[in-house]
């Protein structure tokens, strides 16, 4: 409950020095068997309390989960995760995220959940979500921009994603247009966009994004084990989910703030220098139809531009993308 993670939260903060027992009860106004009985609640969910002699409490290891009492800890932004709605399994924080915004969630509101038991990607397909192994969270986005905008977030997170993974791993996934970071031409990071709005403005951008972390190739559905990867298995060793998590936190607020301050323009040449899919043949299957031709651009508004051999030039909204030889 919230007491616990309050205590966490002192725990954190006070780093390596011990907290006394008595500091914690006068600062939440509970007794000290109170908060004993919280300590004893975090140990039980795996975290590893030291109890000092004479001083207090310390917090040896924590646990492998996203709790906000941690995040909060490790994030210095300040909308993005300022705000965090926490669950250890839901179908999807999609639809929580939905209902949030629809209720007047602040700009930055995160909900993040250890697993999904029903995660989605677009036109109702499926996202894989196993356990303690991802990042599964949706982010609400508030910009004061019209719909027809709402696609370069896409774009903006993309770009914020393959630089918090490039930080934390050394590795730089390259994006394929619109939504896909990929390593070694793998599946690592999937983003879902979706929008409420009126006619003429944005009222929220539900920001998904789902980060495959810690998961090994038997951790994938048979039909994901040679289209999927995840960070431990193209780096070899697991790789931190809370400072992953923070990361991303940071560069989804930098570059948000860039592109209100200075529009589209140099994140879509962040974007060009990251993409795979520029300069190259492909094939653009859509609902209706596919395109053949040399991806030669996006648009200021993130649209694909795909050459045909007729020369002509085609502007593409949404589209699953394959590298023709
Ligand atoms: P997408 O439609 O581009 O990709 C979905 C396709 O990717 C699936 O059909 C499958 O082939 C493949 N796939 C499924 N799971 C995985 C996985 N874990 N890793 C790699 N490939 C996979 C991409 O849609 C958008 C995904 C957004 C996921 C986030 S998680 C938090 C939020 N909540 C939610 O339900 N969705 C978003």
């Amino acid at each position: 409950n919230s007491l616990t993670s309050e205590i966490l939260k002192q725990l954190v903060n006070s780093g390596n020095e011990p907290i006394s027992g008595q500091q914690i009860a006068d600062q939440l106004k509970i007794s000290r068997t109170a908060v004993w009985k919280h300590i004893k609640q975090l140990e039980d969910d795996g975290y590893e309390i030291i109890s000092v002699k004479k001083k207090g409490y310390l917090l040896h290891k924590r646990m492998d989960s996203l709790h906000p009492a941690m995040l909060d800890s490790m994030t210095s932004t300040e909308r993005v995760g300022r705000k965090i709605h926490y669950f250890d399994s839901c179908p999807t924080t999609q639809s929580i995220a939905h209902e949030e915004a629809a209720n007047g969630a602040v700009d930055g509101t995160v909900v993040i959940s250890e697993e999904q038991t029903a995660g989605k990607g677009r036109l109702a397909r499926n996202w894989s979500s196993t356990k303690g192994k991802g990042i599964w969270m949706s982010i609400i986005l508030r910009p004061d921009i019209p719909p027809q905008l709402a696609p370069q977030f896409t774009l903006v997170a993309a770009v914020a994603i393959t630089r918090a993974i490039a930080d934390e791993t050394g590795v730089t996934p390259s994006i394929k247009w619109p939504n896909d970071l990929l390593i070694n031409g793998r599946k690592c990071t999937g983003i879902l966009t979706e929008l409420q709005a009126e006619a003429d403005r944005v009222q929220s951008i539900i920001l998904g994004i789902g980060v495959n972390v810690n998961q090994t190739t038997e951790d994938f559905p048979d039909e994901l084990k040679s289209i999927a990867t995840s960070l431990k298995i193209e780096i070899g060793n697991d790789v931190d989910r809370l400072v992953l998590t923070a990361k991303i936190f940071e560069y989804i607020e930098k570059y948000t703030d860039l592109y209100i301050e200075q529009g589209f323009r140099p994140l879509k040449i962040l974007w060009e220098s990251y993409s795979d899919t520029l300069g190259k043949r492909i094939r653009a299957s859509m609902v209706n139809g596919e395109i053949i031709g040399k991806a030669i651009g996006i648009t200021e508004e993130g649209v694909l531009q795909i050459q045909t051999d007729d020369g002509k030039i085609h502007g593409i909204y949404s589209a699953d993308i394959f590298i023709e030889n």
